[in-house]
C-alpha cells in the first residue's frame, strides 16, 4: 500500500507496462528486483531509468513499503548500471523527482541515471 497522502499505485501507468513486457523498452539491465531502460527522451548522453519491479508510486511509497532486500537489490542494480556503462570513472548523477512539485510524470518510482558529459553543478 502507498503511504497516506499518494495516489493508490495504477496498473496502467507506462512503466508498470514495460514490466509486463506489452511495450517495448531499450533494455539495458534486468534482475528480480530492477529493471533498466534507456530514457525516450533522453537528457545526457546517457540517460537510463531503472525501475523497481514491485508496485511503488513513487520513493516516498518505496522507502515506507519496500523491504529490505528489495530495497537492497533495487539500490545495487542503479550502482551496477552505471558501472556498466562506464560511468563509475568519470562520475554520475542519480536524481528522482517525487509527486506533483517534483515534476514526477510516471506514478512508478524510477531513478534517472545521467551520465556522459560533465553535468555541471546541480541547480533546483
Ligand atoms: P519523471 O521523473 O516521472 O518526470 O520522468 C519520467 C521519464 O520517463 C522522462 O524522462 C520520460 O522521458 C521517460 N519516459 C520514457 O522513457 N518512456 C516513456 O514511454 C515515457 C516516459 I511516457
Amino acid at each position: 500500500m502507498p503511504v497516506t497522502g499518494l495516489p493508490p499505485y495504477d496498473d496502467a501507468n507506462i512503466f508498470a507496462r514495460i514490466l509486463r513486457g506489452e511495450i517495448p523498452a531499450r533494455k539495458v539491465h534486468e534482475d528480480a528486483h530492477a529493471l533498466a531502460f534507456h530514457d525516450i527522451n533522453p537528457q545526457a548522453p546517457v540517460h537510463v531509468l531503472v525501475i523497481p519491479k514491485g508496485r511503488y508510486v513513487s520513493v516516498a511509497d518505496f522507502a515506507a513499503t519496500a523491504s529490505a532486500e528489495e530495497i537492497a537489490g533495487f539500490w545495487r542494480a542503479v550502482a551496477k548500471v552505471a558501472k556498466d556503462l562506464g560511468l563509475e570513472g568519470p562520475g554520475y548523477r542519480v536524481l528522482m523527482n517525487m509527486g506533483r512539485d517534483g515534476g514526477q510524470e510516471v506514478p512508478h518510482f524510477h531513478v534517472h541515471i545521467f551520465g556522459g558529459r560533465p553535468l555541471g553543478r546541480m541547480v533546483a
